[in-house]
């Protein structure tokens, strides 16, 4: 374990946790206009709360706060004690800004070190960071807990495949940090240079920042031949290391409990759910000083769970971000997920993991059209993976695709930095 915390009986971090979440709610009201006339409006006075189970208590905070505080209306620390600042890209609306003081620069690198220790990741070995530095917090983030975990940081960034296959192989590298849609485009990279990804020194690779299924990471450590990790964070809270999945068990994120209290909510009433139901993740910061972040409704969809984990690990789990809230497509009046479409498509192994869904709006009526790739090594002939894929998406689907097309494998647009694009709603 890298720090005791991880596996303190469940009365302890309750503790731990009313104390931080007084000491947050005093910070936030007294230092932000904006929690303090919040809170006034719910008739909460920071003196109500007693205990962690008082967060019930407390309004929502959501995407559109920040948006409205744009740049830093949500700071609880004086400028000076700003030591750096991220921002998040988000494909809508305005971009948040977040700041961070010393401490909670030295919280990032411990729930960090935290993290990767958790992933498999031991003090000595080499681990290459592939997630973009820059305002984006996954190259810093990890860069740091990298570091303070006292392994070996190869700072490669986003992009620059060649490059990336190159250190890999010279260093040596032992774990990867990157994007799952960055890590399939390295595989095939490597392939296409005469390498056989699975020759290649790593044993883990830590996946975030986007949400993959489970055949998708399947794909993964096959391609590769690894343990793949999934690391959840985001920027509001304080960037990756909110949770991540131990090597042991690779069953659900541990949640950094006493930094991040997760809580489970139906999207649209906010009430909260029980363990092991699906809802909307909302995150309350325990410790941050620069921008305390009070229940907010991150728009991710999991649950979670408190059974024992087979790693010793006492905290919360949350099962794999399958989508967001808003992310679900609309088509026809119909509800239709990204992510139910990647499970059809990413199973069948004819079909390389690569697809596109693009949305159109003619007169009145949605169209949907779904591009799938063809594998290299394919048995099928495209006829065959079209009618197997449109029988499929058929029997999982209320509403009908009107145009589904087999590709020769590479023709679908790879990305090579941030974030993948999958959907494209032209409505
Ligand atoms: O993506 C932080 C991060 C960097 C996490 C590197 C993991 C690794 P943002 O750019 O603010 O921060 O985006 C946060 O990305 O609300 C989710 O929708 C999505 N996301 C992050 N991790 C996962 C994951 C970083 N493991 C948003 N699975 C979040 C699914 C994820 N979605």
């Amino acid at each position: 374990m890298y720090q005791d915390i991880e596996t303190a009986p469940r009365s302890e971090l309750t503790d731990v946790q009313s104390d931080r979440l007084r000491e947050t709610v005093r910070r936030a009201y007294e230092n932000v206009a904006f929690y303090r006339e919040r809170l006034d409006d719910a008739g909460v006075s920071p003196d109500d709360v007693e205990s962690i189970d008082d967060i019930t208590t407390l309004p929502f905070t959501r995407k559109e706060h920040f948006e409205a505080q744009y740049p830093d209306g949500l700071f609880a620390a004086d400028h000076e004690d700003v030591r750096r600042i991220h921002a998040s890209s988000g494909t809508t609306g305005k971009r948040k800004i977040v700041g961070y003081t010393e401490n909670d620069l030295q919280v990032w690198r411990d729930v960090m070190a935290r993290s990767l220790a958790a992933a498999g990741v031991e003090s000595g070995q080499t681990v290459q960071n592939a997630y973009g530095y820059g305002l984006f917090t996954g190259g810093l983030g990890f860069h740091d807990g990298i570091e303070e975990l006292g392994a070996t940081v190869v700072p490669t960034g986003g992009g620059n495949t060649a490059g990336q296959l190159e250190m890999l192989q010279d260093l040596d590298v032992d774990a990867l940090g990157s994007t799952p849609s960055y890590c399939l485009y390295l595989a095939e990279a490597a392939e296409e240079r005469g390498i056989d990804p699975r020759d290649l020194p790593l044993s883990t690779v830590i996946i975030g920042a986007e949400p993959f299924t489970d055949p998708m990471r399947e794909e993964i450590e096959d391609a590769l031949d690894v343990t793949a990790i999934d690391i959840y964070g985001l920027s509001e809270l304080i960037g990756p290391g909110v949770s991540v999945e131990c090597a042991d068990a690779q069953d659900g994120m541990h949640v950094q409990e006493d930094h991040f209290y997760p809580e489970i909510v139906d999207p649209k009433t906010g009430e909260p759910l029980p363990d092991g139901e699906r809802g909307e993740l909302v995150l309350t910061s325990l410790t941050k000083e620069a921008l305390p972040v009070v229940r907010y409704r991150t728009g991710d969809v999991t649950s979670l769970t408190h059974e024992e984990c087979a790693c010793g690990r006492t905290t919360v789990r949350m099962d794999n971000v399958s989508g967001r809230v808003d992310d679900l497509l609309i088509v026809r009046g119909v509800n239709v997920y990204a992510s139910s479409i990647e499970e059809v498509v990413v199973e069948i192994d004819d079909v390389a993991p690569y697809y596109r869904i693009d949305l159109y709006r003619e007169g009145a009526l949605d169209t949907m059209e779904i591009t799938v790739e063809r594998h290299e090594n394919a048995d099928r002939s495209a006829e065959e993976i079209h009618d197997l894929i449109d029988s499929r998406l058929h029997e999982i689907l209320d509403v009908t695709v009107d145009d589904l097309s087999v590709v020769p494998y590479g023709e679908i647009d790879r990305q090579e930095t941030g974030k993948v694009q999958r959907v494209f709603d032209h409505r």
